[in-house]
């Protein structure tokens, strides 16, 4: 080879300060197309990431080829969302590189902070669903498991939120605008998906009955690809997003102009397949697009994923054996019916042999309990847009509950339970249904949810199949939440225990002997306190609130919904307002009450809410009569990269849902283990976190699950008289509907009252607002004593080592999926 092209290669692949710098002054001039002088942050940002991905480019090819090489068993991970935020300081910090790039920026006179903080935040995710699949895909990466991540490439991701006089506004959020410096497209990699036409019947080589799909409508979806860096950068997996395009065959012949502009038009109109996230964290609207969406990357992926499986095979008796497909919740499971169809009506298969490959090759997690989110299409709908699938739903429907009927189950209301079709009204197909029924593994994703699962949503087909159901916990990336997010703690953990943590979270453990040394207190505390300073000034950036450090930063950042009560979170804090000015000479623990969080454009009650945490903060905010002992802060646009900086700077973590709805939350393991004591419910993994730190480091209050079972069917309670039986919620209850936070318009909050009275309040607010309350005083009493409250802080981070996504991945390997790490070879060791 010429020697200045090796010396280039050299070059690209080279991790010291002086190489990075030369990489980046060549990829400005030559791929950016700007000298220093002229270059933008974000043009500094687009060379960084272009040159950083030049440092994983061999090693992302080494991986897959070793994959392919071992023939290795893979996982695919299929989600509608993931929930990725920002990759360059990721990608540096798994490298391992991220000092080096530091410096190598600084001699060119920028700084790292400036140049990271020009990458949009990759929001292709709604929420707690979304975030979990983009932890598992670094996990996945850092345990070396062969894993790979398929969705949909949305143009527009989660809209941005903005405040316009304290009510949401949504604006698209336009994260490609300036182009993706992280994703590969893959022209190439291309495959025909089909929509509507209808099925004919015929006789096959053997006479045999068989089907084809005809006259249908046909998207192409092409893939992008974007590396996954796991920790130490051994290991580099792919996302596999899919962009639709439309298809160039007219089929039919020639046309006049109006034809072939509208032709032209629908071509043009198939691309908005890909155009944008659905913005429901919880309810399934039944818009058509969206379940176009659902098959659209569904169908893509398995075409994938029987081509790779056809390089190394020739029959399909062993694909259980090399490809375990995971459903993240029931979105792609309509991928039980294609896989179906691909290998009966394309590659020939009977039906029984096909349903085994099937069943054995699925697996499904469900995230929710609540009965508006569970998918149910209407079946008019889905005959019209994909009939054969249809066709094979009643099939697979036919067959189960014939055998359940010979088998016994001559229970007529059971069988209609167990039937994919809810006959009940207009005739729907239960999604959930079908993902069990399709599936190996059905998994919740805390105990307590699993056991749920258990006695509600899939009670009958817990009876059926005893062994199905299993429990996995929700986990977190240690190495995004605690060594990126919060610096300043990481190095206090290594510079005491090593840094084993990163990619052994339970040897954090290690710190709990620490907890009664005051000098790593006093150092834990400092870095509690540069956190706070950080997000002070954050907050003084976004909001112009000016916020006390040395306040409580008890914070409340997830999606607004009525079951994760907000609502009780804002009704304490007017009871605190009012014990405050009533009490002016008390020497309060002063609080700063913190909320992030977006609601669906459509949910008006969330939004409502929203309003009415601004409204409050307005008031309390300028009322001097509490000389600066509460001020509420809403900060907009809540997102990954601000949890980044919100989340190591909490004192609280509220993790407040109405028992039984949450089914895990994951926001309480990130704070947990960035140091905030939890005050919560005992609902989804809080349960298992109070067991890990133990009850005394942790403020449980509120009904149970049971409980709140038990009073639901005992026909509920009277929460007007629990309002009447205390002074602090009733005179809050009356501030809020007399219009003292909305003196512009008195009947504003009338629909939140209503709810919380006659409405019968079905999140229990009322019924648990006394005990909150208590938990609340504790936690300010302790926080008085501030070694004591260092201490519960440092065992609460060291005793999450169990929450991480590390954790929860090698469950799923080991008991799910049967998939082993791979040692990819490093063919260019050399230039390291
Ligand atoms: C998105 C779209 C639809 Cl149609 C339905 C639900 C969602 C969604 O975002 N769900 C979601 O985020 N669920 C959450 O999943 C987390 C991960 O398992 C859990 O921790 C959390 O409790 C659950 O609400």
């Amino acid at each position: 080879m010429d020697a200045r092209y090796k010396s280039r290669e050299i070059e690209r692949r080279s991790l010291d300060v002086d190489g990075l710098k030369r990489s980046f002054l060549e990829w400005l001039v030559y791929s950016v197309g700007k000298d220093a002088r002229a270059a933008t942050r974000r043009d500094w940002f687009h060379t960084v990431a272009l040159a950083v991905r030049d440092r994983v480019v061999d090693r992302w090819m080494d991986t897959t080829r070793s994959y392919y090489h071992e023939d290795a068993k893979r996982v695919y991970y299929l989600s509608l969302e993931f929930l990725i935020g920002r990759l360059l300081t990721n990608s540096l910090s798994n490298l391992g590189i991220i000092n080096e790039c530091r410096q190598a920026l600084d001699r060119l006179g920028l700084s790292m902070d400036d140049v990271a903080d020009s990458e949009p935040d990759a929001a292709l995710g709604n929420g707690g669903l979304g975030r979990l699949a983009a932890c598992f895909l670094d996990s996945m990466a850092s345990q070396g498991l062969p894993g790979y991540g398929y969705g949909i490439r949305y143009e527009f991701g989660l809209f941005e939120q903005r405040f316009e006089h304290g009510w949401q506004v949504e604006y698209p959020e336009q994260w490609l605008q300036f182009g993706n410096p992280w994703e590969f497209a893959r022209p190439e990699v291309l495959y025909p998906v089909q929509f509507y036409g209808r099925v004919e019947e015929f006789r096959d080589s053997v006479g045999e009955r068989a089907y084809r799909w005809v006259d249908a409508d046909r998207v192409l979806a092409m893939a992008y690809d974007t590396p996954v860096v796991g920790y130490g950068g051994d290991t580099i997996n792919t996302l596999r997003l899919w962009s639709a395009r439309a298809t160039r065959d007219f089929n039919f012949g020639h046309f006049n102009d109006g034809a072939y502009m509208k032709a032209v038009e629908q071509k043009i109109l198939s691309e908005n397949l890909s155009r944008v996230l659905y913005p429901n964290d919880a309810t399934e609207t039944g818009k058509e697009l969206r379940f176009k969406q659902e098959y659209f990357f569904t169908s893509a992926s398995l075409q994938d994923i029987l081509r790779r499986y056809l390089q190394h095979h020739t029959s399909f008796d062993n694909l259980p054996n090399k490809a375990a497909i995971q459903l993240n919740d029931t979105h792609p499971a309509i991928g039980i019916a294609e896989l179906m169809r691909l290998l009966v009506d394309q590659h020939a298969l009977r039906w029984d042999a096909a349903w085994e490959i099937t069943r054995a090759t699925f697996a499904y997690t469900n995230h929710t309990l609540l009965p508006e989110a569970l998918e149910a299409w209407p079946v008019r709908m889905v005959e019209r847009v994909l009939p054969r699938h249809m066709q094979i739903i009643y099939e697979i429907n036919a067959k189960f509950l014939n055998r359940s009927k010979a088998r016994g189950t001559g229970d007529n209301a059971k069988l209609s339970r167990l039937s994919l079709i809810d006959e009940r009204g207009d005739r729907r197909v239960r999604m959930g249904n079908l993902a069990f029924l399709g599936s190996h593994k059905v998994n919740g994703v805390s105990a307590l949810h699993t056991d749920l699962m258990k006695q509600t949503v899939f009670a009958d087909f817990h009876e059926e199949f005893p062994d199905r159901i299993n429990n996995k916990t929700n986990g977190i990336t240690p190495r995004r939440w605690l060594k990126q997010a919060n610096p300043a703690l990481s190095e206090l953990i290594t510079s005491r225990i090593g840094e084993g943590w990163i990619s052994d979270l339970e040897q954090i453990g290690a710190l709990k002997e620490k907890a009664d040394d005051l000098v790593f207190r006093e150092e834990f505390r400092r870095a509690k306190r540069k956190n706070k300073k950080r997000l002070a000034a954050y907050i003084a950036r976004q909001t112009g609130d000016e916020v006390q450090v040395d306040s409580i930063f008890d914070v409340q950042v997830k999606r607004m919904h009525e079951y994760k009560r907000q609502l009780l979170n804002v009704l304490h804090t007017v009871a605190l307002y009012n014990e405050m000015r009533d009490n002016p000479t008390v020497s309060w623990v002063p609080v700063t009450k913190i909320f992030a969080g977006k609601a669906a454009p459509s949910y008006h009650m969330a939004k409502l809410i929203i309003k009415l945490i601004n409204d409050v903060a307005k008031v309390v905010n300028h009322d001097p009569s509490v000389h600066d002992n509460l001020k509420v802060v809403y900060l907009p646009n809540y997102n990954v990269t601000a949890a980044e900086i919100i989340i190591p700077a909490a004192d609280i973590s509220e993790q407040i849902s109405t028992a039984g709805m949450e089914a895990s939350g994951t926001g309480n393991m990130k704070l947990a283990l960035n140091g905030a004591l939890t005050i919560g419910t005992l609902d989804g993994a809080n349960v298992e976190i109070r067991e890990h730190v133990g009850p005394d480091n942790i403020f449980i209050f509120g009904m149970t699950a049971d409980e709140v079972n038990d009073l639901r069917a005992s026909g509920g309670f009277n929460p007007r008289e629990v309002i009447a039986s205390n002074p602090s919620l009733k005179r809050a209850l009356d501030m809020i509907s007399t219009g003292v936070f909305s003196p512009d318009d008195r009947n504003r909050y009338h629909p939140i009252l209503q709810a919380l009275t006659d409405g019968g309040d079905h999140f229990l607010v009322t019924a648990d607002f006394a005990d909150y309350c208590r938990a609340q005083d504790a936690a300010m009493e302790l926080y008085r004593d501030s070694e004591e409250w260092t201490r519960k802080a440092i065992l609460n981070t060291a005793s999450m080592g169990w929450f991480s996504s590390d954790r929860t991945v090698n469950e799923y390997a080991k008991e799910i999926w049967d998939v082993h790490p791979v040692k990819p070879v490093h063919e260019g060791e050399g230039f390291r």
